[in-house]
């Protein structure tokens, strides 16, 4: 078993802290984005997204997709849960892995790509874009700061994905200078909190 993956990337970061999380190691292989390997054809062939990480098992089978690895080694390590206890409490995680990966991850994302110089001549840039994402990533922290006035994690009282997700969102923002303002003082004891935990370094 390996996975694939960058170091400096937003994605693979949040799979690293995920498997400290429940103090699992798995070999990491490292695939320059920076060169492009990801989207040469030998790695293509890995995954046709060309997006890392991907997690390759002993019977040869790839997964990609940053929350279908973090799923099979929920299953595989169910201890500590980062993804939900029963019924109500996984799709209340889901719903707030997903609220933070669309509406933060995404759009930090969408602003790196399309306004640093990191992907110039590779993918198309839409500057105007860009700055749509990083807008909607600063209203999306506003919105944040008040969910976390009565919580203290994102899905509740329990630290889970939703929270490794939120923190790499945010983090990965500071590539476009999108960051936590002063007045967002939910939103700074959490992420200081979250930012303290040892799985943070991974
Ligand atoms: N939806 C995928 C996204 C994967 C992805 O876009 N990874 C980025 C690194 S954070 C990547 O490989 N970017 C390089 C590229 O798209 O060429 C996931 O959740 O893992």
């Amino acid at each position: 078993m390996k996975i694939y993956e960058f170091t400096q990337a937003p994605n693979p970061r949040r799979v690293r802290i995920f498997l400290a999380e429940k103090g699992i190691t798995v070999p990491l292989e490292q695939i320059n984005l920076a060169a492009a390997d990801n989207r040469k054809p030998e790695f293509l062939k890995i995954n046709p997204m060309g997006g890392l990480p991907v997690l390759e098992l002993d019977d040869g089978i790839h997964i990609a997709e940053s929350v279908a690895i973090c799923r099979y080694f929920e299953e595989t390590h169910p201890k500590p849960p980062l993804m939900g206890i029963d019924a109500k409490d996984k799709a209340v995680v889901e719903m707030w892995q997903r609220r933070m990966e669309f509406e933060i991850l995404m759009m930090t994302a969408g602003a790196f790509r399309n306004m640093s110089d990191f992907f110039k001549g590779r993918i198309p840039q839409v500057k105007e874009y860009g700055e749509v994402c990083r807008n909607a990533a600063l209203k999306r922290l506003e919105w944040l700061d008040t969910v976390l006035a009565d919580r203290e994690f994102i899905a509740g009282p329990r630290y889970t994905i939703a929270d490794i997700t939120a923190m790499v969102g945010i983090d990965f923002g500071r590539t476009t200078g999108i960051k936590i303002l002063e007045n967002q003082k939910n939103l700074a004891r959490w992420h200081q909190a979250v930012s303290n935990r040892p799985s943070a370094k991974a």
